[in-house]
């Protein structure tokens, strides 16, 4: 195997929680996953990526985490762990941890002994200050609203939290948190899992004199001062010593600073996630907004990403949706009417990118979003946060709820969706969550048995990524730039072609192809479509609503 395997590989991302109860506690765990690895087989991944799996108060479902060395008991015990990393590589599949190391629980032990007093040996694993004339000393706002700084008043300090108040970030600039955190890593990588996804990993490396501007203080640690070298060492001394893949997820960054990540040279990540496309419908960069998405906007970025990062030798992770994410088929598609036509063209859209392509549980299914329409249906806790802080701003309950039907991370977070029987074939219990109630037409066990279902269309895409090199390694050309209905783009690697067509709309609209694209000197052969009909390749293609046309050429 190649060393960078993970160039042609697919992931597929599992959140526990959500994915498949075997107990009948109503939580999804790891023994369910078990169950249904031959399922992920079927769908043609390599790698699955689990959302932490430790133990935790679960104040943030896991991103809380209390102990980096034993199983969260919802999920099961460690003998599961290890029964299900067997299995997995028994079916050829890797399995890629989620590592949490800007923040722990408040009821990780460090923390608990940190905020026990100043002098304690632990008091510098996490940030802490004083306040300034009774306020917090900086005015950074944590990422769920409100100061990112909380008051202890056992020592009389704030300490730092970009996330939940329960979420205290560590102090990276201490020798010693980095050693114990790669300690922890050699643990898990030893027992033989396969790679990282690493949390929020560009905002680790704060600017140490903690300066205030008039936004919310994230330009002082997004890809801070120390980030590239605390990356580089953690590379040194953790990944270099095994055949693995690591993914950063990267909030707010820059392509500059993602091809520094990435760039093999500089020996950092394999890849990273970025957000900017999935923030097409956040006008004004106000998130908390009912809005339609930018079409324009999310070419513009898609491509920008795809050439500049290939310039740079650097490597994208490709997305449409994780946990914290809306559902793909709802935001960008359409999931009544063209339901299956929409989710086939987003899914062909993104996997014929340059990148690795990861694929959120349920994407394969068509998973919509569920439309909770009453605040108890919500489990989030940033959504029960701007709940709060979007009353207190005057806003009706009512309007409230439409932008969480819209916005809330609850959106992905809901139980798959297996068949048409009570709760999905999810639980025998009550689940955490409520099911989507669309789930008699939207199941597992429905897709797999239409050969025409989005769940053939991924494995197809999946397996066209592994036979035709052009996917992993073709210069990207955006066709078509200003065109408001259609993302057109062409890959090329030296004699061989591949044309992407997308109707990102319910409307019929034509494709007019530029006549720089010499369409008579290639051969061309059609990969995949999500009608059974499509054009042949010509100048003008005729689509119809959401068509999605993939043209070889040669
Ligand atoms: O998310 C980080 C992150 O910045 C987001 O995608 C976040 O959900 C969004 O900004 C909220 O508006 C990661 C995890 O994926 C997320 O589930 C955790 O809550 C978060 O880190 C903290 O660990």
């Amino acid at each position: 195997m190649s060393a960078t395997w993970w160039k042609n590989a697919v992931v597929y991302q599992i959140y526990p929680k959500s994915f498949k109860d075997t107990t009948g506690n109503g939580t999804g765990d790891l023994r369910g996953i078990i169950e249904k690895l031959d399922y992920l087989k079927k769908l043609g991944v390599d790698v699955i990526w689990l959302t932490p799996i430790y133990k935790s108060p679960q104040r943030d479902n896991g991103y809380d985490i209390s102990d980096y060395y034993s199983i969260h008991e919802d999920y099961g015990t460690m003998e599961d762990f290890d029964a299900l990393l067997d299995a997995a590589h028994q079916r050829g599949l890797k399995i890629m941890m989620d590592i949490v190391v800007n923040h722990t629980s408040t009821e990780h032990e460090w923390f608990k002994q940190s905020r026990s007093s100043k002098d304690n040996p632990y008091r510098d694993f996490y940030i802490w200050r004083d306040g300034k004339n009774g306020q917090p000393p900086t005015n950074w706002q944590s990422k769920f609203g409100g100061s990112a700084w909380e008051f202890d008043e056992h020592t009389g300090q704030y300490y730092l939290h970009l996330f939940d108040v329960t979420q205290a970030d560590l102090n990276w600039e201490n020798e010693k948190v980095r050693e114990a955190i790669y300690e922890m890593m050699h643990f898990w990588l030893k027992k033989g899992v396969d790679g990282f996804r690493l949390d929020v990993i560009n905002l680790i490396s704060k600017d140490q004199q903690f300066p205030e501007d008039d936004t919310d203080g994230r330009k002082f640690y997004t890809d801070g001062p120390r980030i590239h070298e605390f990356l580089h060492e953690m590379n040194e001394k953790v990944f270099s010593k095994y055949d693995m893949i690591t993914v950063g997820e990267m909030s707010s960054t820059s392509i500059d600073n993602c091809i520094k990540y990435t760039n093999p040279d500089r020996e950092e990540l394999n890849m990273t996630f970025s957000f900017h496309h999935l923030k097409v419908d956040y006008p004004n960069g106000e998130k908390w907004t009912k809005a339609d998405f930018d079409f324009l906007a999310l070419k513009k970025i898609l491509s920008d990403w795809q050439i500049e990062m290939n310039r740079g030798g650097g490597w994208n992770a490709l997305f449409w949706c994780n946990h914290d994410q809306p559902r793909v088929v709802s935001r960008f598609g359409d999931d009544s009417k063209y339901h299956t036509e929409s989710a086939k063209m987003l899914a062909t859209a993104i996997h014929m990118m340059q990148g690795t392509p990861y694929i959120y549980q349920g994407e394969e299914l068509g998973m919509t979003n569920p439309n909770f329409d009453s605040i108890e249906k919500y489990r989030d806790v940033e959504s029960l946060n701007m709940f709060h802080i979007l009353k207190q701003k005057g806003l009706e309950e009512n309007e409230i709820i439409e932008i969480l039907k819209q916005k809330s991370r609850d959106n992905s977070r809901t139980p798959v969706q297996w068949n048409s029987s009570k709760n999905a074939g999810f639980t025998t219990g009550t689940p955490w969550i409520d099911i989507a109630d669309n789930y008699k037409e939207i199941n597992a066990e429905k897709v797999l048995q239409d050969p025409d279902s989005i769940f053939y269309h991924y494995q197809k895409l999946i397996q066209l990524r592994k036979e035709y090199d052009v996917i992993t390694e073709g210069n990207y050309e955006l066709l078509l730039e200003n065109s408001n209905d259609i993302f057109a783009y062409v890959r090329t690697y030296g004699t061989e072609k591949l044309l992407v067509i997308n109707n990102f709309y319910g409307k019929e609209t034509k494709a007019v192809l530029p006549s720089s694209l010499n369409l008579d000197e290639w051969k061309s052969e059609m990969l995949i479509s999500n009608y059974k009909d499509s054009s042949e390749l010509r100048k003008e293609i005729p689509l119809r609503p959401y068509e999605s046309i993939v043209y070889y050429l040669k």
